[in-house]
């Protein structure tokens, strides 16, 4: 079996968000259960390929917009591993398509249409290599239309895995004809761009052979209307071939310094250094951490932001770190300079883009805060419990299947920021319980949950496996 993973990112050599972390370790894991996976990306200015040993394997001409483009595919392996990933290098739409100074600077749609012309391409120039595409989220929407058109019935199967239902990488209906897209060929293309503008989403949703959100929770609530929104119905449409497979986390990523035996002199070791790092008062307050992008939609900053008083008035401290919407970052800078002093050493805003000290805070802290309106999978809470910290989530996707209530984290229903403050009482109280009996069983509990990619891999085996049978049979 052979799969080439196709996506936006794969960590660590391109990271932005949780994407990047499963296409940068499912591969892996696949690999050590007989699939052979390779992973295909742009190359953009932000790859990070120091230490890397990259070369150029091979150039391939892609048409788009009626003029052939020179793509070089470079390659590398995906660090500790034996998986190849593919880096594609062009300058118009790789390298400058974000520098306005560029004559006609590309949109973000248009770039990913090319990117999508261009896995097309490489799969002809690999022709009957691979068995399977793994299609990754909106911006590989038009792989499998585009396969069908170049390799009819000698294409490879397809799947097509959602990681958050509200990117959709809507752009204009040009892009269509751009990718050599005939009208006519495919019905549902034509019929999404009667109102002018073409949603990538939909129509990777559609076309592919097989579709999978990224866990069991998140692909049953994107069928109702409150979180599938007006894609809920075509989801419905695809019954039987839409499922849900738990995101992994590749645990050889993650240092720790301690384990179930020695946990707890540890952490509070950790929480020190911590506290001191950030001007926090260095004592044994519980620390509440929260650590995201910021998506003014998607993470529960408005209920987060209403519980921060009880937090700090309840003698807890407050950590955050994330950077994203320009509004949020502004409220919480502002909202440090009102409170700090009356708060003086319990808060800690941090808004910028750093992975150590996101690690200093999940090893250290006692608590994340994961209060997200929708979570397709997350990836924090697992993180979290591995270092012993206790998710608070709200119960929905992912987090409602990692997370088990009392047992090794805390969970609440009903996305208001009163239920939030309950639940986190909930942990103050437990945490000072006399001897802490309590809150060191469950870190204990979390510290043993295995959210490794062994379950899921076989699942995405299995998967492949399926999509091959009934590409053979023609179903
Ligand atoms: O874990 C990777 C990630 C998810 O919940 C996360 C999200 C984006 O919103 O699958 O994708």
């Amino acid at each position: 079996m052979k799969v080439l993973l196709a996506a936006s990112e794969v960590a660590p050599i391109i990271k932005v968000g949780g994407l990047g972390d499963v296409v940068g370790s499912l591969p892996k894991a696949l690999e050590k259960i007989g699939v052979n996976a390779d992973v295909i990306v742009p190359f953009f200015p932000s790859a990070k390929t120091q230490g890397l040993n990259v070369y150029k394997n091979m150039e391939i001409d892609v048409p788009f917009n009626n003029e052939t483009h020179v793509v070089s595919v470079y390659s590398t392996k995906l660090p500790g591993s034996d998986v190849d990933v593919m880096l594609l290098n062009n300058d118009r739409f790789f390298t400058n398509w974000k520098n306005s100074a560029f004559a006609n600077s590309v949109s973000e749609t248009e770039v990913f249409t090319f990117f999508c012309r261009c896995i097309v391409e490489y799969l002809k120039s690999k022709f009957n290599t691979y068995d399977v595409v793994h299609c990754n989220d909106w911006h590989t929407g038009l792989v499998t239309h585009l396969l069908v058109d170049e390799l009819d019935a000698e294409r490879p199967g397809t799947l097509f895995t959602i990681h958050n239902l509200m990117y959709q990488g809507i752009g204009t209906m040009d892009v269509v004809r751009e990718a050599g897209i005939l009208p006519g060929a495919h019905p549902l293309v034509d019929y999404d761009i009667q109102d002018g503008d073409i949603n990538l989403l939909f129509q990777g949703i559609t076309s592919s052979d097989f579709v999978n959100a990224v866990s069991e929770s998140y692909a049953k609530e994107i069928l109702t209307e409150e979180y599938g929104k007006d894609l809920a119905d075509v989801l419905k449409a695809r019954e039987g071939r839409l499922s849900g497979i738990l995101n992994g986390i590749d645990y050889t990523a993650l240092p720790r310094s301690f384990d179930l035996g020695s946990f707890k002199t540890e952490k509070k070791k950790l929480k020190s250094a911590l506290q001191k790092k950030l001007g926090l008062k260095v004592d044994d307050s519980p620390v509440f951490a929260f650590i995201s992008r910021l998506d003014s939609y998607q993470k529960g900053l408005d209920i987060l932001y209403e519980v921060i008083p009880s937090i700090l008035e309840n003698e807890g401290q407050f950590v955050l770190l994330g950077t994203g919407d320009p509004k949020w970052e502004e409220t919480l800078k502002e909202y440090f300079v009102k409170e700090n002093e009356q708060h003086q050493g319990r808060l800690s805003i941090n808004i910028t883009f750093d992975i150590n000290l996101a690690n200093d805070i999940y090893a250290a802290s006692d608590f994340l805060l994961i209060p997200s309106r929708y979570e397709p999978c997350g990836l924090t809470q697992m993180v979290a419990m591995y270092y012993g910290t206790l998710p608070i989530v709200h119960a929905v996707g992912g987090l409602k299947d990692t997370v088990e209530n009392g047992v090794n984290g805390f969970s609440f229903d009903g996305y208001v920021s009163t239920n939030l403050a309950l639940v986190i009482n909930k942990a103050l109280e437990i945490y000072r319980r006399d001897g802490q009996r309590e809150l060191d069983t469950m870190i204990k509990n979390a510290m043993r949950s295995d959210f490794g990619w062994g379950k899921s891999a076989q699942s995405y085996k299995s998967l492949y496996e399926k999509i091959v049978k009934y590409r053979s049979l023609n179903i």
